[in-house]
């Protein structure tokens, strides 16, 4: 069972806890524990196993919850979750999905109404039945409907962080039958979508058929869809992702890659280009109509050249433009993993953190960072213990003390703060405090559900305090899960462009905020970005690499990015807001 299925396990039950209203503390445990799990670089069944280990040495993790995860290893449930489910239709987890529906609301609607399944919470707001109801009204009702909607469309997508993972450990499996040479992503997961529908592999090799067999006798698959003589589908793990595998001939490869990457839309357009060209593009290759001549098909860079363009990179290809912008020879060049020099969002234990700045910093470094700028919650965020104004000013003066001495680890640190957006749009610390360090992040992380007129004005006005350099996560959103904040997003772009404020592109896989249109959209108002993985544990500093095909995604190069110049120009940008 791998980390991130017990996370599941453990989230699932501390929301069900909520649901019966249980002790706040023992909730928060569980949902610490879940992240320790999800962040942890070892898998968690093989620590279990080994008689000379504990899981209490991993931080977050007591004595009940040890009990709790070789429960869940063993049997993938635990008793306090069997209990609750019990009590509650196994769709209570479903309905907290729905936006707008905290467990305090689905308690009180299931002491009331016997119901199960969405499409009958949904008949309940239909007849009004929840404005009947204490604390619930009409508008209530109009809003779960509107979630209903949402969470019909976003359902069977998955995070491209756990598409990834599968992924990684299929190319894994099927990389070790003999005879394959290579497994090969394509679809939404290789066009580096923030979310994926179902994953696409690409098998070549002399025995590229024997990787079928060996995929859908896999362990983790639950199910086959499909059995072909080129292509198999099955859903994988709990989750019941699907995978689609299908077996190539090397002649095909390039054709076949080229097609299944995608996106559709894209397709269609290459397809009535090839057209147009007396040519005919299909899945197994490029071919003159005229005499039925094939001329490309191996590559996917010589399928791309008989149609008179250079290589597209994957994350273009929408259809929004890419096409044109080859044929006339003016792709962007875009940033790339190894042009990033420093991060500059990340969490410690003085706030909601696992991790010191020591270790935060080594594991920059490790990276090949030459800096990073610790940026602890403020204290509106009290949960998170946020920083106070006399906490800011000693950590200002901590991270002077050591540069000066210079850091253990060679890296330049900037002190820096997340400093919460107020209600009303004002910073959550005086601006004294907030002069004393080197980066400032704006960010909301309360009253989201606001009229988008006063949201953008809330936005508007935390542009104005001249210490912010950096909006974070600007839209709020939270992948399959909350929708982003309405507000006007154009005129806060161009007016983070006319204070010299740079747009985050937080590069967190649950939050991907700005997305690709997005950034495109700013970019063309001249606004400039920072990419940063707002890390809570060391190893989620490699989250930049989803930043990195977001940005990519927005079509950025590395001299739209603040955090691609080397430590000196970077801390002069620091300085020169105008
Ligand atoms: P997803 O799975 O919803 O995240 O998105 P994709 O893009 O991976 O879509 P998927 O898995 O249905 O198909 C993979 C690629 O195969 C898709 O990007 C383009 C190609 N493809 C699939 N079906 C069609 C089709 O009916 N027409 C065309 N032109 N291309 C298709
Ligand atoms: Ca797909
Ligand atoms: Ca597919
Ligand atoms: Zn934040």
């Amino acid at each position: 069972m791998e980390n991130q299925e017990i996370a599941r396990v453990l989230w699932e039950t501390a929301d069900l806890m909520e649901i019966a209203g249980e002790d706040s503390f023992r909730i928060r445990s569980y949902r610490n524990g879940a992240t320790a799990v999800e962040g942890y670089p070892e898998r968690i069944a093989d620590i279990l196993r080994d008689p000379h280990r504990n899981v209490t040495e991993i931080p977050g993790i007591g004595k009940g919850l040890a009990q709790v995860l070789a429960e869940i290893v063993e049997r993938g449930s635990c008793e306090r979750r069997d209990l609750l489910l019990q009590k509650f239709p196994p769709t209570a987890l479903e309905f907290l999905k729905i936006q707008g529906l905290g467990p305090k609301s689905i308690a009180l609607i299931f002491q009331h109404y016997r119901i199960s399944t969405i499409d009958e919470l949904e008949r309940l707001c239909q007849e009004h039945k929840l404005r009947v109801l204490p604390r619930m009204g009409a508008k209530l009702e109009e809003k779960v409907l509107r979630s209903i909607a949402q969470y019909r469309q976003r359902s069977g997508r998955y995070l491209l962080s756990y598409a990834e993972g599968v992924a990684a450990e299929l190319i894994e499996a099927l990389g070790q039958v003999p005879g394959v040479d290579a497994v090969t992503p394509a679809g939404s997961l290789r066009r580096g979508r923030e979310t994926v529908g179902d994953l696409d592999l690409l098998v070549t090799g002399p025995s590229a058929h024997a990787a079928l067999e060996r995929f859908v006798t896999y362990p983790r698959v639950e199910e086959v869809l499909g059995r072909g003589e080129n292509k198999a589908s099955a859903k994988v793990g709990r989750e019941g992702f699907q995978v689609d595998v299908r077996a190539l001939a090397p002649e095909n490869f390039g054709a076949a890659l080229q097609y299944f990457t995608g996106s559709k839309d894209h397709n269609v357009a290459i397809r009535t280009r090839a057209v147009k060209m007396g040519l005919k593009l299909s899945e197994y290759g490029l071919v003159r109509v005229e005499g039925d001549i094939r001329v490309a098909g191996e590559t996917e860079a010589g399928v791309y050249e008989a149609l008179g363009l250079p290589w597209i990179p994957p994350e273009l290809r929408e259809n929004c433009g890419e096409i044109e912008a080859a044929a006339e020879g003016r792709l962007p060049e875009l940033v790339e993993l190894q042009h990033i020099r420093g991060d500059l969002h990340m969490h410690t234990t003085e706030t909601d953190g696992r991790a010191t700045l020591d270790e935060m910093a080594e594991a920059a470094r490790a990276r090949g960072y030459q800096y990073i700028a610790i940026t602890d919650h403020s204290k509106a965020l009290a949960m998170a213990n946020g920083l106070d104004e006399k906490r800011v000013v000693a950590f200002a003066r901590q991270v002077r003390e050591i540069n000066r001495n210079g850091a253990p680890s060679g890296l330049r640190v900037f002190s820096g703060i997340e400093c919460d957006i107020l209600k009303d749009g004002a910073l959550d610390l005086a601006p004294d405090a907030l002069a004393e360090l080197d980066l400032v992040i704006a960010s909301v992380h309360s009253h989201m559900n606001m009229e988008a007129a006063e949201m953008t004005d809330r936005l508007m006005r935390a542009l104005e305090c001249p210490h912010v350099r950096i909006l974070g996560h600007p839209t709020g959103r939270l992948l399959l899960h909350r929708d982003p904040f309405p507000f006007d997003f154009d005129r806060v772009a161009a007016e983070a462009v006319r204070r010299g404020v740079w747009l985050e592109i937080n590069a967190s896989p649950e939050r991907l905020d700005l997305h690709g249109a997005l950034i495109r959209g700013a970019k063309a108002k001249g606004a400039r970005f920072a990419i940063s993985t707002d890390a809570h544990h060391p190893k989620q500093l490699d989250y930049m690499r989803y930043g990195v095909v977001t940005a990519r995604r927005g079509w950025l190069g590395p001299d739209d990015i603040l955090n691609t110049l080397a430590a000196e120009p970077f801390a002069a940008a620091l300085q020169s807001r105008p």
